[in-house]
């Protein structure tokens, strides 16, 4: 296929007339922004939705082997997309699995309609030659549309993400986890953000700011400038949804993407979901249509943040 991997398979599930403009549209060459952007008008949500395949997390109907966890993956995308502007696998999960979990990867990608970004959260980052490595093998060899990066070796481990025009680069921030404190509080976030400001010669940049630290969202953004935001850390990891939103919104108008893995994959929260367990009967679909559910919810929870 022209992109790597990926085939350019239909999307399913949003009607006709959005087929017929895909079919229009796919044919034409987009860069990342431009492909959020067309997505966003599609779908008008932030939600990015994480793809993090954990065995022991699978519902028990789907089963723990490669093939029944990408018959889960299939299903979920498919009853999520609706609400999804991209997806996000992190490659963890998947090289977990072994030769196994990268053969899911690949199959997981053809089975993703090209209209939906991808995001490969890798976090790579290495010397020059190494990074062009990296790059190429997930933005070309599996032909993703955007990977994330870890900036801490800097300029020249991320300048072979770069020089991909067509593609979005997340840097790592201001990560979501408690260790956000050792190194990149107080002063290491701002000075990335800057630099990646600086570093945007192609606009295809753009970072991953946890949704843990509401209060320092406006600083990144006064450093970085107009670029997507990445946002990992709501649901599962408790971060503050309405209140990053609100810093987040600067009319600007660039995307930001709300990342919910978890709490969408396996939503044992959602009120749906806990109507099957307690009677013990859940099926397959029950799981799918509470996932469902959880993105629906999550999807309408940021909207109306954006509304206030
Ligand atoms: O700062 C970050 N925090 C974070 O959780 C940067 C990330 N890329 N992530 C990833 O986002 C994490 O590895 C996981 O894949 C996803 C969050 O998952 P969940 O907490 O929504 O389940």
């Amino acid at each position: 296929a022209e992109d790597g991997i990926r085939d350019r398979s239909p999307s399913r599930g949003l009607g006709d007339v959005y087929k017929r403009q895909e079919f229009y549209y796919t044919n034409i060459r987009m860069n990342f922004l431009e492909k959020i952007n067309n997505r966003f008008l599609r779908t008008n949500s932030h939600l990015c939705i994480g793809l993090d395949p954990d065995p022991q997390k699978i519902p028990e109907p789907f089963g723990k082997t490669p093939d029944q966890i990408f018959h889960f993956l299939e299903e979920v995308i498919e009853a999520t997309s609706e609400y999804a502007l991209a997806l996000k696998p992190n490659l963890a999960y998947f090289e977990a699995l072994g030769l196994e979990g990268i053969r899911l990867f690949e199959k997981v990608l053809k089975t993703i309609p090209e209209d939906i970004p991808v995001i490969a959260d890798a976090k790579r980052g290495d010397i020059g030659p190494s990074s062009k490595k990296y790059a190429y093998a997930l933005l070309e060899q599996f032909g993703c549309d955007a990977i994330t990066v870890n900036p801490y070796m800097g300029y020249d481990s991320i300048k072979p993400f770069l020089n991909y025009k067509d593609k979005g680069i997340f840097i790592l921030c201001l990560t979501s986890n408690s260790g956000a404190n050792d190194f990149q509080v107080p002063n290491l976030y701002l000075q990335v953000a800057e630099k990646v400001r600086e570093w945007n010669v192609h606009s295809n940049l753009g970072l991953v700011v946890g949704a843990t630290h509401p209060e320092r969202v406006l600083a990144i953004r006064e450093k970085s400038g107009p670029m997507p935001f990445l946002i990992p850390g709501i649901g599962a990891q408790g971060g503050a949804l309405e209140k990053t939103l609100e810093a987040v919104q600067d009319g600007t108008r660039v995307p930001c993407l709300i990342n919910a893995s978890r709490s969408i994959l396996y939503p044992e929260k959602s009120l749906v979901f806990n109507e099957f367990k307690e009677t013990q009967e859940f099926s397959s679909k029950d799981c799918i249509s509470s996932s469902r559910h959880a993105a629906h919810e999550l999807h309408q929870e940021i909207r109306n943040c954006l509304k206030n």
